[in-house]
């Protein structure tokens, strides 16, 4: 039986168009294990808090849940559990921004640099004066090139697998997306073409270095936008599509243009999303490894209480 929680505070903000809800009270008790010791908890013994949260009717697919923690590591600012409508994130770019502007809506940062712990290790921030904050994901790398797998409905596809915080599949552009343009008009055309991948992947144990599920799927054109590189689409874990460019996901196609000799250190990426806002990103290599850097907007836009009343049906969100 749930334990007894009746009010939850979240903050909720948007950053380049992709929702994150942040949990500021009333989370589940997990301890003060590492959040890696943390997220297992919240996945195996509260799970119906995370759907409660995230998931119709108090939410929607696209939201990004983030549960604030107290960090392991005291010169953290937080530590950070992000989930979804169907499970946990090792890390998100978007989130992350979302959850230093909110920090800072709430008085409890300034701008200048704060270190954020998270379930696959901690990143450095940077809240600028001009209200942008810049993130230093996790190190990213590409683990396989030019993987084909057949999509039943599509044919052969071809792309490379690489990790940015989470597992990504980015289709080589040459295969033309199946003859779909990335524009929002085609979004769920671009849902369906993705989602087949995803389960081709799956179908065939095409995976992550160690065996992961590559729960992200990333095409990617050339943009319009004038300055940006790159438009892409990114499906997600749960089916619906990132409306930012994809923190995690534009770290994984800089680590791949970085491995074809594309991308330099400390050149610009400009990666359009498919609602056409942009991250700006960056790499640098430091003991052998790729730390990439990505820069965007967020804004708050809610400040609520949820109500969890054990008479509601759906109290614990609906589920597919
Ligand atoms: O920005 O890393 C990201 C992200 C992952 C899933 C949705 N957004």
């Amino acid at each position: 039986m749930p334990p007894q929680i009746d009010r939850v505070r979240v903050v909720d903000s948007h950053t380049e168009g992709e929702p994150t809800r942040l949990v500021i009270a009333g989370g589940p008790p997990l301890g003060n294990g590492s959040l890696a010791s943390r997220v297992e908890r919240l996945r195996h013994e509260f799970d119906w808090f995370r759907s409660a949260v995230v998931n119709e009717p108090r939410g929607s697919d696209a939201i990004v849940g983030a549960l604030l923690c107290e960090p392991v590591d005291k010169s953290c600012a937080a530590g950070v559990i992000f989930f979804n409508n169907v499970g946990y994130l090792g890390m998100c770019g978007h989130g992350t921004i979302g959850l230093i502007v909110t920090l800072a809506y709430l008085n409890r940062l300034k701008p200048g640099e704060h270190r954020i712990e998270t379930p696959v290790g901690i990143v450095m921030t940077h809240f600028h004066e001009t209200g942008e904050v810049s993130v230093d994901n996790v190190p990213s790398y590409r683990h396989a090139a030019d993987v084909a797998v057949d999509v039943p409905g599509h044919g052969r596809v071809v792309g490379d697998i690489a990790w940015g915080g989470n597992w990504f599949f980015l289709v080589k552009q040459q295969d033309d997306h199946a003859g779909l343009e990335l524009k929002f008009s085609n979004i769920d055309h671009l849902t369906e073409f993705t989602w087949a991948i995803r389960k081709a992947l799956e179908d065939h144990h095409i995976t992550g270095a160690h065996g992961e599920v590559i729960d992200h799927i990333e095409l990617y054109a050339p943009s319009e936008l004038p300055g940006a590189n790159s438009k892409n689409f990114v499906l997600c874990p749960g089916k619906s599509y990132d409306r930012s460019p994809c923190g995690t996901g534009t770290s994984a196609k800089m680590a791949c243009l970085y491995a074809d000799g594309k991308l330099k250190e400390g050149q610009i990426w400009r990666q359009e999303s498919i609602v056409g806002s942009t991250f700006e990103g960056s790499i640098s290599i430091r003991n052998g490894e790729l730390h990439p850097t990505i820069k965007g907007r967020a804004y708050v836009n809610a400040e609520s209480e949820l109500i969890f009343d054990r008479r509601d049906p759906f109290c614990f969100g609906i589920t597919k």
